[in-house]
């Protein structure tokens, strides 16, 4: 299927219009005092992912792209992510507040003139619009990433939202089962997909049950209040040492008082609600409480056959849904809501086999090392993928509350390392099903 170029250039338009609003309110809802502070050294300061959104677009769309001088090349090495690590950017030569936004705007107004003026095809950068897609999913990501830093922040709530409306319908079953068969992996057409998802690929899975759900907070509770952290036979690798170093009792932002569990949530603490699917776990945690609940985690290849696969006709789809853009009916995206809902939720969301939220509320953990597909090319720079595969980094799948639809589908593919738990990151379990359940 061919889209018009006019079309394209909308749907470029819009996506970084979108973006761009975002990136304002996480940047302007607070004091500039707490742009320039370090909330936390795994975090940037806010201002420095401001600044760094800007010098991207300047690099992609307004250089290569757009073939115009440098606006700023002086900022390229300051806002370049390998060249300085988290922890470190609080003493580079920032730009301030208001001088972050002004380039940022500045960069943006020549880069809309760009998209104007270029034809959106004839050049793997610039068929479909590509490099604007990936420089709208590129700010979209780092809106992801500020709203963790505000989540860190001490201090009041600065951010509001609704919740999520109430869409579960009854009872479902604890788990699933997926056929075993072959199925097709990453892709090859979607438009503005990332080098790790491509190409499309044939897998054969074998049978396996996968929870309906993501595993709740009244689930891991029970793992808690079973010794679960006090446990060694539970945690992998370096998960214990991490626990025993660091003395984790329960996921990140949650504290006892009086026999109750409380959480922080952006500035505000609040008890627990039992029924949300658990967030602010590290890898080791999720591995571990699948290990104690008599399960695994699922692998991503289990993840995506489960998010992608039609029965029916036996194709790889979009989302869960089928192939339509997700809406709010479908899934809890963009930050419309600041938390996952509950459980079950989401109806119009869920896979042809009836699995529920694989899409949107909380990152998914899987089992999987972060690794190329068959047949993997890096585009259109090595550090966008290519630097991080191999066994230091686990794949989380399905986007949370906070990623805008732009930078999730079936096919995304994001990766951190199996200490983190700052991320919007839960996850749900899997079994084998063994020899009886069949192709
Ligand atoms: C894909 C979310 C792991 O935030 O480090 C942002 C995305 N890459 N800037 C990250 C990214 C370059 C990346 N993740
Ligand atoms: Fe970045």
């Amino acid at each position: 299927m061919t889209i018009d170029p006019e079309t394209l250039r909308e749907r470029a338009a819009v996506a970084l219009h979108a973006a761009r609003d975002r990136t304002r309110l996480l940047t302007t809802c607070v004091e500039e005092g707490d742009l320039l502070a370090q909330h936390s050294p795994l975090m940037s300061p806010l201002v420095w992912d401001l600044a760094h959104i800007g010098n991207q677009e300047e690099q992609w769309l307004l250089r290569t792209v757009g073939g115009r001088d440098a606006l700023r090349p002086d900022l390229d090495s300051v806002y370049d992510a390998f060249a300085h690590p988290r922890a470190a950017r609080p003493s580079l030569p920032l730009l301030g507040p208001a001088e972050a936004h002004g380039y940022a705007g500045e960069v943006r107004g020549r880069v809309l003139d760009i998209l104007a003026r270029t034809p959106l095809r004839g050049d793997p950068l610039l068929d479909a619009g590509f490099a604007f897609g990936m420089i709208a999913q590129h700010e979209q990501q780092h809106d992801e990433t500020m709203l963790i830093t505000h989540q860190l922040r001490r201090g009041p709530a600065v951010l509001g939202a609704p919740d999520p409306p109430v869409t579960s319908d009854g009872i479902l079953p604890a788990e699933v089962l997926v056929p075993g068969g072959p199925f097709t992996m990453g892709t090859s057409t979607e438009p503005w997909a990332l080098d790790n998802e491509r190409p499309a690929h044939r897998r054969l899975l074998p049978a396996f049950l996968l929870d309906t759900t993501p595993v709740s907070n009244g689930a891991y509770l029970r793992f808690i209040e079973d010794g679960g952290y006090d446990d060694p036979r539970w945690w992998a690798g370096a998960g214990w040492a991490q626990v025993r170093e660091h003395g984790l009792r329960a996921p990140l932002f949650w504290r006892q008082e009086g026999g109750r569990w409380l959480r922080r949530r952006f500035g505000v603490t609040e008890p627990v609600p039992p029924d949300e699917p658990v967030l602010h776990v590290s890898w080791y945690e999720a591995d571990a409480y699948a290990r104690w609940a008599g399960r695994r985690l699922p692998t991503e290849a289990e993840w995506e056959k489960a998010a992608r696969h039609d029965p029916a006709t036996r194709r790889a789809r979009r989302y869960p849904w089928g192939d339509a853009d997700p809406t709010p009916a479908h899934a809890n995206l963009g930050q419309r809501h600041l938390r996952p809902a509950p459980v079950g939720s989401y109806p119009e969301g869920q896979s042809p086999l009836g699995i529920r939220q694989l899409i949107g509320d909380v990152w998914e953990w899987t089992a999987s090392d972060f690794l190329p597909y068959p047949g993997f090319a890096a585009f259109p720079y090595r550090e966008y993928s290519e630097v991080f595969f191999g066994p230091a980094h686990k794949v989380l799948r399905g986007g949370s509350f906070a990623v805008d639809p732009v930078a999730c589908r079936g096919t995304f593919r994001n990766w951190d390392l199996p200490v983190r738990r700052q991320i919007f990151a839960g996850f749900r379990t899997a079994r084998d099903a063994g020899p009886a359940a069949g192709v």
